[in-house]
């Protein structure tokens, strides 16, 4: 039986053929090369951008320059830096996975059918498509005055929110806020999102996946062909 071996750039987790969760090497663009937390399962290899299971809470309220490197364990929680998820985001169309731990322990997802972050000199700002899941709609669906899709980033030191106050200073971490927040869970002192949990989530993590260019076909078996 013939296997077929991609060869070349692996520039996402879902150009990683394999089974197993775990840190792998990927180059979104040539030469740049990013170690990241891949998550496999059915729907093919997804890249992991944010994890945060209340193991450590003090690693959230951190910096602009933070926020834009990358902070925290890979194997834990972290988030994989706005530099890192800007250019895993634009050199192909993706989407993205929400995933929530209710008080309760059950996983809820929020899906958005295009996912995207704009450079620093647009303050990383976030571009979503539409959504689907069972999470509830908290990044789109505060507008105009929590909505966080089309927000830059803002963080203790950067206020770029929509608001007269300081949105990061006041409810703590980086986050894309507007007016203050719907959602936020990159936040030491809870987990919010607002159909949800108002910082009772037991975790949160956020995987994007590059959507392959053939309409109608799942990126998994797109990908195998
Ligand atoms: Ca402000």
């Amino acid at each position: 039986m013939l296997e077929r071996v991609k060869k070349g750039r692996m520039e996402s987790c879902t150009a990683i053929k394999q089974a197993h969760n775990g840190l792998y090497v990927v180059e979104p663009v040539p030469n740049k090369l990013l170690l990241v937390w891949c998550i496999f399962g059915e729907d093919g290899g997804w890249t992991l951008i944010q994890r945060n299971c209340r193991k450590n809470l003090r690693i959230w309220d951190t910096t602009w320059d933070c926020y834009k490197k990358g902070f925290g364990d890979l194997k834990n929680d972290h988030w994989l830096g706005n530099e890192h998820i800007h250019l895993l985001s634009t050199q192909q169309l993706h989407h993205a996975r929400f995933r929530l731990r209710s008080a309760a322990g059950k996983q809820h997802l929020a899906n958005y059918d295009s996912f995207s972050l704009e450079g620093e000199n647009q303050c990383y700002r976030i571009r979503l498509g539409r959504y689907s899941g069972n999470a509830g709609d908290a990044m789109t669906s505060g507008e105009p005055s929590a909505g966080h899709d089309n927000m830059k980033f803002s963080t203790r030191d950067q206020d770029n929110d929509l608001s007269g106050a300081h949105c990061a200073q006041m409810g703590g971490g980086g986050w894309w806020y507007d007016n203050c927040r719907f959602a936020n869970l990159n936040n030491g002192n809870g987990i919010y999102w607002q159909q949800l949990c108002r910082g009772d989530c037991q975790g949160s993590d956020i995987l994007i996946q590059p959507v392959e260019n053939c309409s109608g076909v799942p990126c998994a078996y797109c990908n195998a062909v």
